[in-house]
């Protein structure tokens, strides 16, 4: 889509080239007559020191690798714009929150965060979820996760968290996975992981696409508007498109079928005009109500439940540009905590604090100095200006004799300005206290809200949670570790940890173990309770042969903006209809619905076909079939498994049918 009037996209425009119909150069203009062979003594003979063009290619080729994210490193990006709903002046000085229709260019980077930069995405993890806004008042980041809170309260256990999850150092397995010895060793040594493990290990960890899950600011941030007030601040994303996630067979599967699921659903949807759409929401807390409830404001472990302290909605996002180049956008784009606009503020939450050094600090490795702001990607669109000079890769020409405040030679210029003039000043918040090592007493109730998640799931969900566990502690291979695991999830729910501990073969939680005092549920963290029925960019499989008469059942389909996918036993055209995939490169993972509309006469194209409907029936999605032999006894009479073409779209729209019996997720 061609954004009028975005000042990012005008910008970038700058520094975009397009190479087709070019004359082929040296990096710097040199046209060349041949690029396939070395400059050599004789056609056998060796290359000479001479070929400057062979040195340049092969230098820059052996060079065109930079260090991957520590972790996020797994990523996949599009451009879009931001628009507020209205003037939130009473709440922020924020400027690209002042006025309602306010539009702000932005880019967001969606990631997993445990797998390097070649992993599969359907993986049990965290999902990423950083906005960067380049507004006129400088660049602001938020860089949030799709899970609301974290592992640990304090920045300095970071790197110990992220060494037990990422593959284990002497074997460097599993790549991508939290189910190894090292993590849950992480998990039960350090009792504050016990709310984020139960949100690692509910769906919300294996969600169905990028356009399809919540995002969360996660710390305790500040908003100040222009009298000086201040109020707390949560942030959260809320997809327009609903939540939905996988299954975990599926998920796995998924892996290895398609490991670019995700960023190829993103990319995909945009091209197709279909933009995610998300509005961003905040949780507000007076300056004053700092304790006035049962949990520390500050702990990053802790939610605000929804139903205590209500959202208001503040804008929407719409994302509707892919990158032309993923290494120079996608990749090089660079995050930051500390990003901020007037306006927004931080808390004294402990791992927000030790985010805002970490982030700057990992870029100058990743992106090689400190010139990283200038990479067009992440140059703001208004004017900036200081007295930073040099380094690696400089762009800017700064021009004239000085670098260096307090001037007499230009004025004392660039000069800072008042807060009045759009200058950044820091919430004047009063601390009084002595330098400790300590945790506050207030972050010690690591398990009320674990146990309120669980509490607030329906069965089904709470059915995954379990299924998880086994899945993730059964492939820990010492037996103390799952054993503890089981202890500390007895105090969340003794009845799970009892059925996790029977099928991971441990004994059960010792009885003096207590189960924590129940909570009110909050609605709000089920995905199921939550759900949006939606017909719009499902993908449906329609296995055809060349009897099949499927045209009304695409039209209807396609009415709905599902995408069909014609499979057949071979490639070519049926009925005047290309098929798009054979039972061999298509997979029932990949769709979300399956009509089957054929029968072949080849025994082994039927077997394949029955598989298709065998995964798509275990995986709890839409059924619909004409012609197929056998799959009456099968699938009679199950919930989402229909017979008519016109039942089959509302089978679709339902989402996945649970209430299946039979199935394995
Ligand atoms: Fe990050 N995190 N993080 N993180 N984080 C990074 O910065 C860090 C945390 C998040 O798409 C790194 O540029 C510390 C919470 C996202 O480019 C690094 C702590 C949340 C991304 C870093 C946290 C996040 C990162 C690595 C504990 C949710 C990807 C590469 C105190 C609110 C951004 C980089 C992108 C990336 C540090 C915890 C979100 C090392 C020290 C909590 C979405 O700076």
């Amino acid at each position: 889509m061609e954004n009028n009037n975005n000042k990012k996209v005008d910008q970038l425009k700058q520094f975009t080239t397009k190479d087709e119909g070019q004359p082929l150069t040296t990096n710097h203009g040199l046209k060349l007559t041949n690029d396939e062979h070395s400059l050599t003594i004789g056609e056998r003979g060796p290359t000479i020191m001479e070929d400057f063009h062979f040195r340049e290619k092969m230098t820059h080729f052996d060079h065109e690798r930079i260090p991957e994210r520590v972790v996020h490193a797994r990523g996949s990006g599009a451009h879009g714009v931001f628009e507020s709903y209205g003037d939130a002046s009473d709440i922020t000085m924020a400027h690209f929150l002042g006025e309602k229709g306010r539009q702000t260019p932005v880019f967001v980077r969606f990631s997993t965060v445990a797998g390097s930069r070649g992993s599969a995405e359907t993986v049990r993890d965290v999902r990423g979820f950083a906005t960067k806004f380049y507004t006129e008042e400088g660049n602001y980041d938020l860089v949030g996760n799709n899970i609301p809170i974290f592992f640990i309260q304090d920045a300095i256990k970071f790197p110990d968290l992220i060494h037990a999850v990422k593959p284990e150092p002497h074997n460097e397995i599993p790549q991508a996975q939290s189910a190894h010895d090292t993590f849950w060793d992480f998990v039960v040594n350090n009792e504050e992981t016990a709310h984020m493990t139960m949100w690692h290990m509910s769906d919300r960890a294996i969600p169905k696409s990028y356009r399809q899950m919540e995002g969360f600011g996660v710390n305790t941030f500040r908003f100040v508007n222009a009298n000086g007030e201040a109020h707390f601040v949560k942030f959260h994303w809320k997809p327009v498109q609903g939540m939905e996630s996988l299954v975990w067979d599926e998920a796995q599967k998924i892996a290895g079928k398609d490991p670019d699921f995700h960023r190829r659903d993103l990319f995909d949807q945009i091209e197709a005009g279909n933009y995610p759409e998300y509005e961003l929401a905040v949780q507000l807390i007076p300056q004053e109500e700092e304790f006035k409830f049962d949990f520390d404001i500050l702990d990053p472990t802790k939610i605000w439940p929804e139903e205590l302290i209500p959202l208001r909605k503040l804008g929407k996002m719409t994302l509707n540009r892919n990158v032309d180049n993923f290494f120079a956008e996608t990749e090089q784009i660079a995050f930051h905590v500390g990003h901020v606009v007037p306006g927004i503020d931080f808390s004294n939450d402990p791992l927000l604090q030790g985010r805002l050094f970490s982030y700057t600090d990992t870029q100058l490795i990743r992106l090689g100095g400190p010139n990283f702001h200038e990479l067009p990607i992440n140059r703001p669109v208004c004017p900036f200006h200081n007295n930073q000079r040099d380094g690696y890769g400089r762009m800017t020409i700064n021009k004239g004799r000085v670098a260096y405040g307090r001037n007499g030679l230009q004025n004392d210029t660039p000069h800072v300005v008042d807060q009045k003039d759009g200058g950044y000043a820091h919430y004047q918040e009063k601390i009084e206290g002595r330098k400790v090592r300590a945790r506050s007493v207030s972050f010690e109730d690591f398990y009320s809200q674990a146990r309120q998640f669980w509490l607030s799931q329906t069965p089904v969900e709470q059915e995954h949670i379990i299924d998880a566990f086994c899945f993730e502690l059964g492939k820990v291979e010492t037996i103390e570790i799952r054993k503890a695991a089981v202890d500390m999830f007895a105090r969340v729910d003794r009845a799970m940890a009892e059925q996790i501990a029977q099928r991971i073969g441990v004994s059960a939680p010792d009885a003096s173990i207590e189960q924590v005092a129940d909570l009110p549920p909050s609605d709000a963290v089920s995905i199921l309770k939550n759900q949006v029925p939606i017909l719009k960019a499902k993908k449906v499989g329609i296995i055809v042969d060349t009897n099949s008469n499927v045209d009304d059942l695409i039209q209807s389909l396609e009415n709905e903006g599902v995408i069909v996918e014609l499979i057949s036993d071979k490639q070519g055209m049926i009925n005047n209809r290309e098929i798009n995939h054979t039972l061999d490169t298509a997979d029932p993972v990949l769709y979300d619905g399956l009509f089957v509309a054929a029968s072949f006469t080849d025994v082994v194209q039927n077997r394949k076909m029955q598989r298709f409907a065998d995964e798509i029936f275990n995986h709890y999605k839409a059924l619909g079939y004409i012609a197929f032999e056998g799959m009456d006894k099968l699938y009679a009479n199950a919930p989402g498994v229909v017979t008519a073409p016109d039942e089959f779209i509302n089978a679709l729209k339902m989402g996945r049918h649970f209430d299946r019996t039979d199935a394995t997720g």
